[in-house]
């Protein structure tokens, strides 16, 4: 098996700093949370910005300042969002792709999110994915559903998304997919051929997914983003959830990717130097 690859999704676009004391809101506090979490075992961030006052943001300086503030602590593959926050424009969404994160994510498709629309139709797709290729960024596809597989294999098809692409099954979102192993093992049956998977799972289902997932030779993703609490009633820190993952991956014989092997396990074209 590969070396598993621990994506930390901090801060995510949902929760607010009365939830959970432990959101990077800054761009020094998303840097110190990164530095901390490859110190424990994490590859990737994925990077969703705030304001100070917790404000969800995807103004460009922002993302500038996030991504400097990164790389200046850590080797961490740097992920942009470009699902933002449930209402923003799809050219807000995609505005920060112009300095060139390594990896940004593409949701596959539209979903139910709660009692919300989170809107991902074609043109919208076509329009995020052609900014990446300008900007030399590797898509994450983000697959809330089945069917968003279908909808990659399609946008391959015509030739606006070049595959394989690493592929993070999103299950246990109220209005996609639910988290169990039936449905992870209907997805990753569904990947498009010679892609790489990881599994979120959210709520309390981050931890029994991701410890499947290692023992199947997939990926995680943990983080604050998806699931606040480490145990029932104890509020979690994002590098503790790594460095959970990262011990049960030592239990299963599974070593944790440094954020050069997952460069090299993502096929990524290279660490850029700080913008
Ligand atoms: N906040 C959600 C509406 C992504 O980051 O690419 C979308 C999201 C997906 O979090
Ligand atoms: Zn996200």
């Amino acid at each position: 098996m590969e070396p598993l690859i621990v994506t930390v999704a901090p801060v995510g676009a949902e929760l607010t700093p009365e939830q959970t004391p432990y959101l990077p809101l800054t761009p020094v506090q998303l840097g110190e949370t990164a530095a901390a979490c490859e110190a424990a075992g994490a590859s990737i961030v994925h990077v969703h910005c705030r304001t100070d006052d917790g404000t969800n943001t995807h103004a460009v300086e922002r993302f500038r300042d996030a991504m400097q503030a990164i790389r200046a602590r850590s080797r961490l593959i740097v992920q942009f969002s470009t699902g933002g926050a449930i209402g923003m424009t799809p050219q807000e969404r995609a505005a920060p792709l112009d300095l060139r994160p390594e990896m940004a994510t593409l949701t596959c498709g539209t979903v139910n999110f709660g009692d919300d629309v989170f809107e991902n139709s074609f043109p919208i797709m076509r329009g995020i994915l052609s900014a990446m290729q300008r900007n030399g960024v590797t898509p994450e596809l983000e697959v809330f559903d089945l069917g968003h597989l279908s909808n990659a294999k399609r946008l391959a098809a015509e030739g606006a998304l070049k595959l394989p692409q690493h592929v993070d099954c999103v299950l246990g979102v109220p209005g996609g997919l639910d988290a169990s192993v039936e449905h992870l093992v209907d997805c990753i049956r569904a990947l498009p051929a010679g892609c790489s998977w990881s599994v979120a799972g959210i709520g309390r289902m981050q931890l029994p997914m991701a410890t499947v997932a290692i023992a199947m030779g997939g990926h995680v993703r943990v983080g604050l983003e998806d699931n606040i609490w480490y145990t029932k009633g104890k509020l979690a820190r994002n590098e503790e959830l790594v460095a959970r993952v990262t011990r049960i991956a030592a239990e299963l014989g599974r070593p944790v990717a440094t954020p050069d092997e997952a460069r090299r396990i993502l096929r990524l074209p290279g660490f850029t130097a700080a913008a």
